[in-house]
């Protein structure tokens, strides 16, 4: 029976087809699955931190609303990647507990720090850019909730970039002191972003696996340079100048050669060291805690409901 299932699984995925909640899964393929959409999910979270640090401080009120509907679509793609998790069998509360307690991983590029409004555009362009190049191959994910979900959280990133990119494009046409605050966070956030990628394919155990299963669809490595090759002509076409010496362009390969980024900076970062995850977490269990009397009114709530139904 067992191999029969195996093979039957098996065979889905040769045919590009989905793996539903309800259909046999080897164990390794469910735990790869929750571990990937939960840190999936934990990013979008924490990841409203350094934009939300903007929140107060947007230089109008124009820019304060797009911020504040851009931080309110990342809880939204958190509550989608949580619900598919959830079909897996795993519990959101258990997810939740298991994030503010260092178990569980979020995306290493939410613990660097947001200086100037700059930072906001920024994040846009190359946080965003570089999310929708890693999450577009995995709206063909094998697994169906997770793969749907992208559909949706992939659009709405591509606005979420789009805004950042016509940002740094309205300071770039301001002062000087504006053009400056733009590089200097071009400068900052240039390599980071490129880490989000993961570790290149050599030190990379979990890709050949993911993409035999078809929950990747391509390597660390190949996203990364994608992403770069995206990047390049956009930051001509800003006026900026991207901090890596060792880009130019490769004739043969039809592509940018770049520079190896920090790994031990990356390998630091998703083991707690980074600038800021000390505080990223803390702020999450403090919001956690906070809301514990919302969670505790709704099942008071729900409680009361089911007890006038069964009367
Ligand atoms: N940060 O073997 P691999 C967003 C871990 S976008 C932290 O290569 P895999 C939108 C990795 O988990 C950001 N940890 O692993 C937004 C593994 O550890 P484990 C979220 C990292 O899974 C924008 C170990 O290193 N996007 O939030 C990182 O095959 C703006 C070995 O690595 C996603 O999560 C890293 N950068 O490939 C929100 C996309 N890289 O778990 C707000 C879905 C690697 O064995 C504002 N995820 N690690 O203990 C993926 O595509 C994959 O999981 C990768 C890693 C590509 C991230």
């Amino acid at each position: 029976a067992e191999q029969v299932r195996t093979e039957r699984f098996e065979a889905v995925i040769a045919a590009e087809q989905r793996i539903e909640p309800r259909d046999w899964m080897p164990d390794a393929y469910r735990a790869t699955l929750v571990r990937q959409i939960a840190q999936h999910a934990h990013s979008e979270i924490i990841g409203m931190q350094p934009e939300g640090n903007w929140l107060t401080r947007a230089p109008s009120l124009r820019r304060k609303a797009i911020l504040l509907a851009k931080a309110q679509d990342e809880a939204g793609h958190g509550l989608y990647l949580y619900a598919a998790a959830e079909t897996l069998g795993v519990d959101r509360a258990e997810l939740t507990e298991k994030l503010v307690s260092g178990r569980q991983k979020y995306s290493s590029i939410f613990n660097y720090p947001t200086l100037t409004f700059a930072d906001v555009g920024v994040i846009g362009w190359l946080v965003d850019g570089a999310a929708i190049c890693n999450q577009v191959p995995l709206c063909r994910c094998s697994y169906g909730p997770y793969a749907r979900a992208m559909v949706r959280i992939c659009k709405e990133e591509s606005f979420h970039q789009r805004q950042g990119y016509e940002l740094l494009m309205t300071m770039m046409r301001g002062t000087e002191g504006q053009r400056r605050m733009v590089q200097d966070a071009v400068d900052r956030w240039w390599w980071p972003s490129l880490m989000m990628f993961g570790p290149p394919d050599g030190d990379s155990p979990n890709t050949a696996r993911s993409m035999a299963w078809r929950i990747k669809r391509h390597t660390n490595d190949e996203l990364r340079q994608r992403f770069v090759d995206m990047s390049v002509p956009q930051a001509e076409h800003l006026g900026v100048t991207l901090p890596d010496p060792a880009l130019s362009w490769n004739e043969e390969r039809g592509s940018w050669d770049f520079g190896e980024p920090d790994w031990s900076e990356l390998k630091r970062v998703i083991q707690g060291d980074g600038p800021c995850n000390a505080q990223r977490v803390d702020r999450r269990r403090q919001a956690h805690e906070d809301g514990a009397w919302v969670r505790e009114a709704a099942l008071a709530y729900a409680a009361k409901r089911r007890a006038e139904a069964a009367r």
